[in-house]
């Protein structure tokens, strides 16, 4: 009983770990919804449900995270979004019939406010960087636009000190960037903190 439980409890912290599923579908030469939105650590499942017409999933060029190969009709292609960013992607046989979805993955921030002089925490992955990628955060003060902050960050969770700022939002974003080829995923939409 007491394995059970503790298997139990490890799926139960694996499930908060690896996060949510957002499912696609690949009909009609379209990627429905066209825009998926998840949160950081989700999966996202493609599933091509025609009965007919092969497809595949497809990192843009050049990031090129990933790339579901030939998913037949009745197949399906999973891929986990560690890091906050805009990810375009398409299907290699239809691209031409506009057969292309972009992935918006949500970054974190807690406390969502406190006064100046709070430690913030902005959490802008589930994993620290892989080899050959770091994570870029900018930063957009109130009345202001955004402004690179911490740029080639491995860790998934940095600081903002807030003392000193003037009260108001504060928001940020981020982004996956390969050092190697220089690609970049665009930037995840922003994730705001109030300075009271
Ligand atoms: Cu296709």
């Amino acid at each position: 009983m007491r394995t059970l439980l503790s298997l139990l409890l490890v799926l139960a912290l694996q499930g908060v770990a690896f996060g949510a599923t957002v499912n696609v579908s690949m009909t009609n030469f379209v990627f429905t919804p066209k825009k998926a939105t998840l949160a950081i650590g989700g999966t996202v499942h493609w599933m091509n449900n025609t009965p007919t017409t092969s497809h595949t999933s497809t990192s843009d060029v050049p990031l090129s995270l990933w790339d579901s190969g030939t998913v037949p009709p009745g197949g399906s292609f999973n891929f986990v979004f560690t890091a906050g960013g805009q990810y375009t992607y398409h299907c290699s046989f239809h691209q031409g019939l506009g057969m292309v979805g972009t992935i918006s993955v949500k970054i974190k921030a807690s406390p969502p406010s406190g006064p100046a002089g709070t430690r913030f925490r902005i959490t802008v992955a589930t994993i620290t960087a892989p080899a050959g990628f770091v994570y870029d955060i900018q930063r957009r003060d109130p009345g202001g636009n955004f402004q690179d902050w911490m740029l080639n960050v491995t860790a998934k969770t940095v600081g903002w000190d807030s003392t000193g700022f003037a009260p108001g939002k504060y928001s940020f974003r981020s982004r996956l960037h390969n050092t190697g080829s220089g690609a970049t995923s665009g930037y995840s939409a922003a994730k705001s903190v109030m300075v009271s």
